[in-house]
Formats: C-alpha cells, sequence, structure tokens
C-alpha cells in the first residue's frame, strides 16, 4: 500500500510501501479518495508543527469506510466520510463545555502522531510510522479513531468533499463561530490561500459590506473576488495597513483575519483593526515567535485578539452542514480546487503550495 512518508525535515516526501494494522476496538480504515494539501502539513516538514518522524502528513481528505473496529457504530462499510482531525475526547473540560475544538486529548495525542492508545497503525520494513494528527490522508488507506471519520452526503465528488475536513471549516468557521461577523460589518483577511478564501467566502455568506483580500499575488487576489472580496490589496506593493485604513475612512476595519502564520502579518492585523474590533488570528507561527503589540494602546483602543482552531467547529455537526450549504449554491467549494495531482506527484503539489500557484491543491487517489 502506497503512502507518502517525511523521514526528514525540510526534505521531500518519500513515496513508500507502508503496511497498516487492522483497525482496533472504535478505529475505522477508509480508502482515501482524495486529500487537499494544507500549509499545516507544510509546516510539519520547516518544524512549524514539531512532530516525530518518519511521518504520514495530510489531514484534510475523504474517502469511503473499508473496514470497521469492535464497537464502531457510527460509520459502516461503504461510507462515505471526511475526516477529521481534531477528535473529541467527550469527556475533557473543554468537550463537556461545548468547545471540542479545544479538547485537550486531541490536543496532545496530535502532538505524538499516534491513535489516541498513544500506539501507531502504519509501519515501514517493522519500524513505526507516525501519522498526522490522527488521520494521515496521504496514503491509499488510513486508520481512524471512530470520531475521526464523519459521515457526509455521497452526491459531493470526493475532491471537494476533502476541503470541509480543514480548509473550509476552519475558514468559515473562523468567521461564524469566532468573530461572529454582523451583516454590514468591514471585514480584511491577510493571505488568500486555501483557508483565506473560505474567509473571505465566510464573511460574504455572513453578509459582510466591505471585504479586503490581500495577499502578495495579483493572480489569486484577482480570483477572491469571485468569492466576495469587494476590494483587493497586494502587500508587495502597498502597506496592507495603510490601504485599509483608507478604504474604511481613517476607522479601520471592524474584523481583521491573519491567515499566513507570521507575527508581522499578525501585527499588521491588529494595526488595520478599528477600536473595539476584533482580530483573529488563524495562521501558525512558529512555537518561539512573538508578537510586538502596542501596550499603551490597550485600554485607548480597547480592541480584541484571539485565535482560531478548526473554525470554532464540531465536524460531526458542521461538515454535513458545510456540504449543504454547497449542494444550495451558498458555500463554493469546486473553484477552490485549482490543481489535482496524483499521490506520486506530492512533492509537486508542495512546492506550487509553498510558491502560492494553488488555491487548493488536491491528490486524487486512483
Ligand atoms: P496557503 O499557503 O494556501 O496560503 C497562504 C497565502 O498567504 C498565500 O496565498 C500567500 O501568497 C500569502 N502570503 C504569504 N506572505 C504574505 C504576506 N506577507 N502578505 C500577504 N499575503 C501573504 O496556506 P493555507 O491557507 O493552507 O494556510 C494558511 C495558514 O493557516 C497556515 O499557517 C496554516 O498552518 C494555518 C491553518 C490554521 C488552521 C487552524 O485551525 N487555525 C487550520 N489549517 C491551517
Ligand atoms: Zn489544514
Amino acid at each position: 500500500m502506497k503512502a507518502a512518508v517525511l523521514h526528514q525535515y525540510g526534505q521531500e516526501l518519500k513515496i513508500e510501501n507502508v503496511d497498516l494494522e487492522e483497525p482496533r476496538k472504535g478505529e475505522v480504515r477508509v480508502k482515501m479518495k482524495a486529500a487537499g494539501v494544507c500549509h499545516s502539513d507544510q509546516h510539519v516538514i520547516d518544524l512549524t508543527l514539531p512532530l516525530p518522524v518518519p511521518i504520514i502528513l495530510g489531514h484534510e481528505g475523504a474517502g469511503v469506510v473499508d473496514a470497521v473496529g469492535e464497537g464502531v457504530t457510527s460509520v459502516k462499510v461503504g461510507d462515505h466520510v471526511a475526516l477529521n482531525w481534531v477528535p473529541s475526547c467527550t469527556k475533557c473540560y473543554y468537550c463537556r463545555t461545548g468547545r471540542p475544538d479545544m479538547c485537550d486529548e486531541a490536543a496532545k495525542i496530535s502532538a505524538m502522531g499516534t491513535m489516541l492508545d498513544g500506539t501507531t497503525r502504519f509501519s515501514l520494513n517493522g519500524r513505526k510510522v507516525y501519522q498526522f494528527p490522527l488521520t494521515g490522508t496521504f496514503s491509499e488507506y488510513t486508520v481512524v479513531p471512530e470520531s475521526s471519520a464523519i459521515p457526509i452526503r455521497e452526491d459531493v465528488p470526493f475532491e471537494y468533499a476533502a476541503l470541509v475536513g480543514c480548509c473550509v471549516i476552519t475558514g468559515v468557521g473562523a468567521v461564524t463561530n469566532t468573530a461572529k461577523v454582523e451583516p454590514g460589518s468591514t471585514v480584511a483577511v491577510i493571505g488568500s490561500g486555501g483557508v483565506g478564501f473560505n474567509v473571505i467566502q465566510g464573511a460574504s455568506l455572513a453578509g459582510a459590506k466591505q471585504i479586503i483580500a490581500i495577499d502578495i499575488l495579483d493572480d489569486k487576489l484577482e480570483k477572491t473576488k469571485t468569492f466576495g472580496a469587494t476590494h483587493t490589496v497586494n502587500a508587495k506593493e502597498k502597506d496592507p495597513v495603510r490601504e485599509v485604513q483608507k478604504l474604511t475612512d481613517g476607522l479601520g476595519v471592524d474584523y481583521a483575519f491573519e491567515v499566513i502564520g507570521r507575527p508581522e502579518t499578525m501585527e499588521q492585523a491588529y494595526m488595520m483593526t478599528r477600536k473595539t474590533g476584533q482580530t483573529i488570528v488563524v495562521g501558525v507561527a512558529k512555537p518561539n515567535d512573538k508578537l510586538s503589540i502596542n501596550a499603551f494602546s490597550l485600554p485607548f483602543q480597547s480592541k480584541t485578539i484571539t485565535g482560531s482552531w478548526l473554525g470554532q467547529g464540531n465536524p460531526a455537526v458542521d461538515y454535513p452542514k458545510l456540504l449543504d450549504l454547497n449542494a444550495t449554491g451558498k458555500l463554493q467549494l469546486e473553484p477552490l480546487v485549482s490543481k489535482v495531482y496524483s499521490l506520486d506527484q506530492i512533492n509537486v503539489a508542495f512546492e506550487d503550495l509553498k510558491s502560492g500557484k494553488n488555491i487548493r491543491g488536491v491528490i486524487r487517489f486512483e
């Protein structure tokens, strides 16, 4: 069975013939059909997200249930599923109080690259292979916890269904769940990638009157307009903070989203937020990165700065909802997929991600 394995940080993935154990109690084996390439996968390669190697990356994916372990009740063989990289333990403080995105157990296990019981199901020549957060979608088959296999409607092609698993729930949820953007508000989005495009379409869905897309690539900025952006700023040509101030009569925006993962763009997002507005950080920075915000401004400007993880969502509820929104034409999935690759082309897909070529590149399994 073929899988793309990261053996060493900073190096290319290698297509290997790996072994996969049968699903154990409470686990599900999925035959992967499609997997999106997210910048969080690249973050493991460049050590922004420190995880053990060798590891199978990929966390945004959809496929068909191929086998179920003992006690599995929510899915059966043949079901179409989209994978969830933050499975709720249902027991920790956050799961019990309605914030499964903050599940303590999922956070701990994700960093270990194992299944919930701390062991791995993948191996290569007898040596264990880890999987990126309880999913590992860059593999022909994967084994995941039952709560990571979310049943979905069957009329959506897998390459589109895969996207709800990360960029769509993360982007749309940051707008609707975290920021709770109000109709008629003003929004700026720094970083028009797979996740950023979904912040833009989420803001449009929420009825924002002004949506300012910021990126460094003109062709991508042009495409943001079909997702609802009303204005665009190329941050290589113009100072994004000054441009946003100009576009909002010197006020700043009600909501500024950072969707790249760099302290300097997070600072820009804070600076372009109006007094009492919200800055929402979606991008993942390096573990030791620090933000520099003018401390004096805090009481006088009373802005809120917050993070958003998995769009503060609950995949079991939100994936079906997002796919229904797509079916009724309110949410676009098809135009997010700008290129399809085979698993053998995985390193080309990562090169294209780094150069910002795609809205989303997707691996399709034969
Ligand atoms: P992707 O690489 O697709 O997009 C990043 C975009 O930022 C590209 O279009 C770049 O051109 C643009 N960009 C780069 N530098 C600048 C700059 N200085 N100014 C303006 N634009 C710039 O990335 P993605 O959308 O897959 O992921 C974006 C971030 O979101 C990344 O850090 C990823 O790890 C994170 C993320 C967070 C979550 C969450 O739950 N919070 C989930 N998934 C991904
Ligand atoms: Zn992701």
